[in-house]
């Protein structure tokens, strides 16, 4: 069976990382709450106040840990994993229908309000944050897939923010000869997908065919019924449309992933709505975005995935065991084991001049540091890092533009929205190989008595956690 949503709740729920909730939540003034505080679990709602009938998945992955289990991986296999399958391509399979099509919405029937859209915070409309946006470069014929919020403003029309890639490119390029792009949008689909819609490649990329190679299976597609680009057979929900030329409408505000609000408002494109179609029981997907929730993991993993393959071979080499993005996702830690002196800051401006944008805080670790528990890394930063040499600020790089700490310079809503700001290199390496070891004995960690033998659930199982 090809893998879909269906198959990832089923994988979910047999390893016990899946909650069914039973109890009516209302989508629009409870469901954010719910999803924005289960860190551990998935959550699949299965009584939603003012649509019955529906269902609807929701942090699934709730963190890395559930992303790993999507790679078929663990934990710390999770970056380099991703960073390998991220370089593998497998074309897209045509199939004549699928179960997308079981149901077709036309005409005034297709009415994104009948979808059970949740609201992600106290201060915004609803917004559709799972739809995958499919559209096609009118110069080349190539595809592209990328994640982009969409306000619902009514029953077929959305507002969309498209940061200057390329998707907005391709906008850029269709509105330049005063036409409509056309687009389809899917929701629901297994979390790869949604992975390699956010993985930042080279124009060419097609996300689907990175989908396929994440996946290791062709993504079987179907034809949209009102535009010629396609989608997955297999996806619950599908909105065909078009992003309107020339229209500008004030959007937002929406939860944005460093949990600020301070993300792209303004005058933004318009989709409008043409046809709808989805599974009979389509389950809708809710991701709720904010800092260390499901939008977040899905930056996550293609952050550290890209920046992992980028800096692995920088002067040739590096001894990379792996990438972890931190809270806020502006921040990056690299473990390592450095062989020269300087090698440490060589790899840390790979890391804030990458395919991705994001990276602002860089910091090197040993790999005798757990990069997954911020304080191990406080505690090489504390110990292993000299501030008057180990630490490093660049100042007048173009950052992130939802960064709110840095310089706008250019407001959004055109194509060149940016914003100007430090990056910052730290250093919490010991000394590097070539210093030899009576150099690096000072920074050995302890162990205490017995460590290798004597556990503490052994003696109180209540009180010990296997590690
Ligand atoms: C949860 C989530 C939400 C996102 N929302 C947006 C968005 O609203 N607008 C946008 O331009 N990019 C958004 N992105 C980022 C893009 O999807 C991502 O950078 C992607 O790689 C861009 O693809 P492209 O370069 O093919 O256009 C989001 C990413 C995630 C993970
Ligand atoms: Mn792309």
């Amino acid at each position: 069976m090809p893998a879909d949503m269906r198959t990832w709740i089923a994988q979910l729920e047999d390893v016990g990382e899946l909650v069914r909730v039973r109890s009516p939540v209302d989508p629009r003034t409870e469901m954010g709450a719910l999803l924005y505080q289960s860190r551990e679990k998935a959550l699949l709602f299965e009584n939603l106040v003012g649509y019955p009938g529906w269902r609807s998945l929701g942090m699934a992955p709730a963190n890395l840990r559930h992303a790993a289990l999507a790679y078929g991986t663990t934990l710390q296999r999770l970056t380099p994993t991703a960073a390998e399958r991220s370089q593998r391509r497998v074309p897209t399979q045509r199939v004549a229908s699928g179960p997308v099509k079981e149901v077709v919405w036309k005409g005034t029937e297709a009415d994104v309000t009948r979808l059970p859209v949740h609201v992600n915070g106290s201060e915004e409309p609803p917004y559709i944050a799972s739809g995958l946006v499919v559209c096609r470069d009118p110069a080349t014929g190539k595809r592209n897939v990328a994640f982009h919020r969409l306000q619902v403003k009514g029953p077929r029309k959305l507002g969309i923010l498209m940061v200057p890639r390329h998707t907005r490119r391709i906008y850029d390029a269709y509105e330049a000869a005063g036409e409509a792009m056309p687009v389809a949008i899917y929701i629901g689909h297994h979390p790869l997908h949604y992975m390699a819609a956010a993985t930042s490649g080279p124009f060419e990329m097609d996300e689907l065919e990175l989908a396929g190679g994440l996946l290791g299976e062709p993504v079987q597609v179907v034809r949209c019924e009102t535009n010629d680009l396609e989608v997955p057979a297999d996806a619950e929900i599908v909105l065909e449309g078009k992003v309107l030329p020339h229209v500008r409408e004030p959007e937002g505000p929406f939860s944005e992933f460093h949990d600020y609000y301070v993300a792209g408002m303004g005058h933004n494109p318009v989709v409008e709505v043409d046809c709808i179609t989805l599974r009979q029981d389509a389950i809708y997907k809710a991701v709720q975005n904010g800092s260390e929730v499901e939008g977040c993991v899905f930056h996550k993993v293609p952050l550290a995935a890209a920046i992992y393959n980028h800096i692995r071979s920088i002067a040739g080499h590096v001894e990379l065991h792996n990438v972890v993005v931190l809270p806020g996702i502006f921040g990056v830690v690299v473990q390592m084991t450095p062989r020269f002196w300087g090698e440490a800051k060589q790899v840390l401006l790979g890391v804030v001049s990458s395919p991705v944008l994001h990276p602002k805080v860089a910091i090197a670790v040993d790999e005798d540091v757990d990069p997954y528990q911020p304080w191990e890394v406080l505690w090489a930063v504390n110990t292993r890092c000299n501030p008057e040499t180990d630490v490093v600020v660049i100042p007048g790089v173009r950052v992130h533009p939802m960064d709110p700490s840095a310089r706008e310079l250019i407001p959004p809503g055109g194509p060149y929205w940016n914003r100007v700001g430090g990056k910052l290199l730290i250093d919490a390496t010991k000394p590097p190989l070539c210093a030899g070891e009576d150099a690096r004995k000072p920074f050995q960690r302890l162990k205490p008595m017995g460590w290798d033998r004597v556990r503490l659930e052994d003696f109180l199982p209540s009180v010990g956690r296997r590690t």
